[in-house]
C-alpha cells in the first residue's frame, strides 16, 4: 500500500517535472542540497606535476611550433577532476610556457590577469605596458588586466615559466576581451627597472595616489628580494601552519598585487612539518627550492624543485620539508575575501 502510494507519487512528480520542463522550469527540491552544500564540494582534485618528468615534453613542443605561430607556446596544466576545461582550480588557469632563444611571443592584452613564475633559464624578458623586465628564476611577474604584454628571449638558452591566469573566473563572468597589438614588440616607454626604482622601496612617488582596488605599480617581485625577506625571518618563530611566510602586496595599498589572484611565498625549515590547514581558496603551489612531502586529503606527493601541486578548496593539507623548502603559491583568495566568502581552518 505504502509502496504503491510512493510509486504513484514519484510517477506524478516525474510527469510534472517533464511537463514544466517545456517552460524551462525545474524543481529546486530535487537539487537544493547540491546547490547549497553544507561545505565546499570541489570538482577539482589534488594533483601534482613533476617538472623533471615534463621538461622534455615541453621542450619537444619547441620543435613542433614556434612561439610566433603559437602566439603563446604553453602546455596547460589541466586538473584531472575537470579535464577539457583548461583550468587547474575552479577559478584559475595554469600553464608552462616555453620561449626559445631568438623567439618573440607577440604583444597583446586581455581582460584576464596573468602572473608568471620563472622556473628555468635566463635572458628572456616580459614587457608590461612599455617596460621590460629580465626574467630570472623565482621572479614573480604580473600583467594586470588589459596591460599590453609581450615576451622575448634574446638570450641563448630556453626559458620556462609558469603562467597563472584568472581565465575561468573571467569566463564565468562572461567579461573577457582581448586584442592584438599592431606591433610584435612594444616600444620602450621607460627603462628597465624604472617601476622598482620608484615603487620598490616601501615608498611611492610623492604625488602617487591610486584607489585601493587598482593593480600594483610594480610588476616584478624579484626572487632575490623574496628570498632575502624569507631568510631574514630565520631567527624568528615560524607560523605553525605556514612556516616563515609572506603574501605579496601592492606596495601602495597593501592589497593583493592583482584583484583576482593572490600570491604567497613561504619557507619551511628542513625537518619541520606544518600543522594541518584548510581554506576555501583552492591553491596552486610551486616548489622553488629544496624538497619535501605534501599531504593533501588522503594523498601524499613528493615535491622537488619546479614541481606544481594543487590543493582543492577545504581540503586539509600539510607540508614536511626534508630539505629547507621555499614554496610559491597563488589562489583566488582576494576575490573570496572581497566578497566576504573566505574561510580557513587551522587544525592541530
Ligand atoms: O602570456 O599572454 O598561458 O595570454 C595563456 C594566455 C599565457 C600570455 C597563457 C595568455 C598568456
Amino acid at each position: 500500500m505504502q509502496r504503491e502510494h510512493s510509486a504513484a507519487v514519484a510517477g506524478a512528480r516525474q510527469a510534472y517535472y517533464e511537463r514544466i520542463s517545456a517552460d524551462h522550469l525545474t524543481p529546486l527540491w530535487e537539487v537544493l542540497h547540491a546547490l547549497v552544500p553544507p561545505a565546499p564540494r570541489p570538482s577539482i582534485v589534488p594533483a601534482h606535476w613533476r617538472y623533471a618528468a615534463l621538461r622534455d615534453t615541453l621542450l619537444e613542443a619547441g620543435e613542433l611550433i614556434s612561439a610566433q605561430e603559437a602566439e603563446r607556446r604553453v602546455l596547460i596544466l589541466e586538473n584531472p577532476g575537470v579535464r577539457g576545461q583548461s583550468r587547474i582550480t575552479q577559478s584559475l588557469y595554469a600553464g608552462l610556457q616555453l620561449i626559445l632563444p631568438g623567439e618573440v611571443a607577440p604583444a597583446h592584452r586581455h581582460a584576464q590577469s596573468a602572473l608568471r613564475l620563472v622556473l628555468e633559464g635566463e635572458g628572456a624578458y616580459t614587457a608590461v605596458d612599455g617596460e621590460r623586465t629580465t626574467m630570472r628564476r623565482g621572479d614573480f611577474i604580473i600583467t594586470p588586466s588589459m596591460t599590453w604584454h609581450d615576451h622575448g628571449n634574446p638570450g641563448d638558452e630556453p626559458v620556462v615559466w609558469l603562467d597563472g591566469l584568472d581565465i575561468p573566473l573571467v569566463q564565468f563572468l562572461d567579461a573577457g576581451f582581448a586584442e592584438k597589438a599592431p606591433v610584435q614588440m612594444q616600444s620602450e616607454a621607460r627603462p628597465e627597472g624604472d617601476a622598482l626604482l620608484r615603487y620598490g622601496h616601501n615608498m611611492v612617488p610623492i604625488d602617487f595616489y591610486q584607489s585601493a582596488s587598482g593593480p600594483t605599480p610594480v610588476f616584478v617581485y624579484p626572487y632575490r628580494q623574496t628570498k632575502h625577506a624569507l631568510l631574514g625571518l630565520e631567527g624568528t618563530p615560524a607560523d605553525p601552519w605556514h612556516g616563515h611566510a609572506f603574501r605579496y602586496v601592492n606596495p601602495a595599498t597593501g592589497a593583493s598585487p592583482m584583484p583576482t589572484i593572490g600570491a604567497f611565498a613561504r619557507r619551511l625549515k628542513a625537518g619541520t612539518e606544518t600543522r594541518p590547514y584548510r581554506s576555501t581558496d583552492s591553491t596552486v603551489f610551486v616548489c622553488l627550492e629544496g624538497e619535501g612531502r605534501a599531504t593533501v586529503g588522503e594523498r601524499t606527493f613528493d615535491l622537488a624543485p619546479n614541481d606544481v601541486l594543487v590543493v582543492p578548496s577545504w581540503t586539509v593539507h600539510q607540508f614536511r620539508g626534508s630539505a629547507d623548502m621555499i614554496l610559491f603559491s597563488f589562489s583566488d583568495r582576494p576575490v573570496q575575501q572581497g566578497l566576504g566568502l573566505w574561510r580557513e581552518d587551522k587544525l592541530s
